[in-house]
């Protein structure tokens, strides 16, 4: 095919955009371009003049490079070295580990085994085959990166889960109302969640309307409710660093801006064998509403 055949049709033009607000990464579109008998050149500067083309019509300009976002205030654990934090409710929390680029924290025993029973027997009716959010509308929506099956609770709708939320907020000193409803994962033998942040990518459409509950993700807690019998880390991959999934333990992260500086690309790796059971908290800037 020669490079003179080839322009940019309507028709393609509206694929690309597709694809780029349904989430695909550019270098996966370009893949889906060239196997489907574009040249490499061409493609490339189709999808970014195509791309560019978008983001002058809705009035957004992607960062200059090196130009990051503003940073925002984060949770934080007060750890003062301590190898142990001791809550008001008189709970103990282990500190197993830390790093500060990705901040991350683990913690030992933030959940009791009956705790986690009992969050797994509350959740288990109520689960449903994931949905992750979807960037072009900002709703929800069935995703092959996330193979498990999930629920969310409502804040503060069960005695057990306000316990759960008070523990957390005060541990990372970030206020309850700024949290998310806690959501339960059930993974099961195969299933994963591939690598992904946390907080909501500026340049996606339906951003704007998911930031009006509270605006930015900040932080996240993942929760251990069981402990699989293979498999299920949680893994960053820029730092090639792994979270075993350990029944009643925690990983705590934070990312102070929507940038991939912070570093905190994670995932769920494939469970191999057993069930993988998860409870993970999301904290927003503000009151989430
Ligand atoms: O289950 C996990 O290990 C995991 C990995 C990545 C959970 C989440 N992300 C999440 O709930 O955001
Ligand atoms: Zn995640």
């Amino acid at each position: 095919m020669t490079t003179t055949a080839q322009t940019v049709t309507p028709e393609l033009r509206r694929w690309i955009i597709a694809q780029a607000e349904a989430g695909c990464r550019p270098e996966d579109v370009l893949t889906a371009m060239k196997a489907s008998g574009w040249e490499e050149d061409v493609a490339v500067d189709a999808l970014e003049q195509t791309l560019r083309q978008r983001l002058d019509e809705i009035g957004r300009r992607p960062l200059p490079a090196g130009e990051l976002p503003p940073p925002s205030a984060v949770p934080e654990p007060r750890l003062d070295g301590a190898s142990e934090l001791r809550l008001s409710d008189g709970h103990r929390v282990r500190v197993l580990g830390s790093m500060k680029l990705p901040r991350v924290v683990i913690f030992g025993g933030l959940l009791t085994d009956a705790e986690c029973d009992e969050l797994m027997a509350l959740a288990r009716p109520r689960l449903l085959r994931s949905e992750t959010v979807d960037n072009a509308t900002g709703g929800s929506e069935v995703n092959a990166a996330r193979t498990s099956d999930g629920m969310f609770f409502e804040r503060g709708e069960a005695p057990l889960i306000r316990r759960i939320e008070a523990r957390i907020a005060e541990l990372v000193r970030w206020p309850l109302e700024n949290g998310e409803g806690l959501q339960v994962l059930r993974y099961r033998p195969g299933a994963e969640y591939r690598p992904h942040h946390d907080y909501f990518d500026p340049a996606h459409s339906g951003t704007a309307r998911i930031l009006q509950r509270g605006g930015q993700r900040v932080g996240t807690v993942v929760m251990y409710l069981n402990t699989p019998e293979g498999g299920g880390a949680t893994t960053f991959p820029d730092v090639g660093f792994e979270v075993a999934p350990v029944r009643g333990n925690a990983v705590f992260f934070s990312y102070d801006r929507a940038h991939e500086s912070t570093r905190t690309l994670h995932g769920g790796a494939p469970v191999t064998a057993g069930e993988k059971w998860v409870a993970t908290k999301w904290m927003r800037e503000g009151v989430f509403v």
